[in-house]
């Protein structure tokens, strides 16, 4: 039988592995856990990006060049607001703001993140179980050398470039799991922490009163955002680098020391395993980069074939 496999995952890279996994189980045997510290409101609405790269991802429908957003999309709307002075300086596509209003429109009568996203994620085609981290309002915030900034404003207003001291996420000692999060964690063979970054989209889902605890006693294992000290994509390896960390494989499977059982990483860091072992988890090097849907497919089969082995 095939195990049941819950998988914690922020934008991009996350999207991918979990695109892999759904390739290789049944619907039913996977949930994908997604980081909302991200989600933002912009122009009126209810912006979730993690959730959205991640249900367009598995429904084929994301932008391969971008990762995030929509494939064919058109930007007449954002055209027309900066003509009109209007802030442009987040990126949201035609057909993308269909899905915005539409969350935003259903969340306003009420409804959960949760239950919206379920029925939204349905209607794109997607079929492995996509539940946010929280239906509560959790925001990152990440210090800066210059201030204190909303993620967004950090990510793509600065682009990053401000230097990083931490990061807070507002309101999460209070948030609760998001219905079906604790109990897909329950009944899961293998966690598998997908190579998104640690600090802005693995931690904030852990740090979910109750997420932590559910993986004690769980075959955990995680995959490497980090090759040769550069990130795939995103901040991860100057964010490491501002916080002091070396940005090496080993330094982020360290940064999830007492959770992992596993940890994947690339060949070319071979040289690390040691410290990885070091840090708690067996060490499996493998090709991690994921350029073709074919590439997704074979780490997620890895991935679990390794998972499979550490549950014994
Ligand atoms: N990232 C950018 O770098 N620039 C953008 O303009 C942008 C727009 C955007 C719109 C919708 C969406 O779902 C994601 C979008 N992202 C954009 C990505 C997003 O900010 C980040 O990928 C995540 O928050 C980090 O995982």
């Amino acid at each position: 039988m095939a195990m049941s496999v819950v998988a914690l995952a922020g934008g991009v890279g996350g999207a991918k592995l979990a695109d892999g996994l759904a390739q290789v189980l049944p619907p039913e045997r996977l949930t994908v856990v997604v980081n909302t510290g991200d989600d933002f409101e912009h122009l009126g609405l209810h912006i979730s990006p993690d959730l959205d790269t991640v249900c367009y991802t598995l429904a084929g429908l994301a932008n391969r060049a971008t990762g995030w957003g929509r494939a064919d999309e058109s930007w007449h709307f954002m055209e027309a607001l900066k003509a009109l002075g209007g802030p442009a300086w987040f990126h949201l596509g035609d057909r993308d703001l269909a899905l915005h209003h539409e969350r935003t429109r259903r969340l306003a009568q009420g409804e959960t993140l949760s239950s919206v996203t379920r029925q939204l994620s349905a209607r794109l085609g997607v079929r492995p179980t996509v539940l946010p981290m929280s239906d509560d309002r959790v925001r990152t915030y990440v210090q800066t050398d210059a201030g204190e900034l909303p993620f967004q404003a950090y990510f793509v207003a600065r682009a990053c470039e401000p230097v990083v001291q931490g990061f807070r996420f507002d309101g999460v000692e209070t948030a609760l799991p998001a219905p079906g999060v604790l109990e897909a964690l329950g009944s899961a063979n293998a966690v598998i922490l997908c190579p998104s970054n640690p600090w802005v989209s693995l931690d904030p889902i852990l740090e979910v009163p109750g997420i932590r605890q559910a993986l004690a006693g769980k075959v955990v294992v995680g995959v490497s955002a980090i090759i040769r000290g550069q990130a795939l994509k995103g901040p991860a390896a100057k964010m490491a680098r501002e916080l002091g960390i070396d940005a090496s494989t080993a330094a982020i499977a360290d940064h999830f020391r007492g959770l992992l059982s596993g940890w994947v990483m690339d060949t070319q860091d071979a040289a690390e395993a040691e410290r990885v072992q070091n840090a708690g988890a067996v060490a499996h090097t493998t090709d991690i980069v994921m350029k073709t849907s074919a590439d997704r497919r074979r780490l997620a089969e890895e991935v679990l074939d390794f998972a499979r082995r550490l549950t014994g």
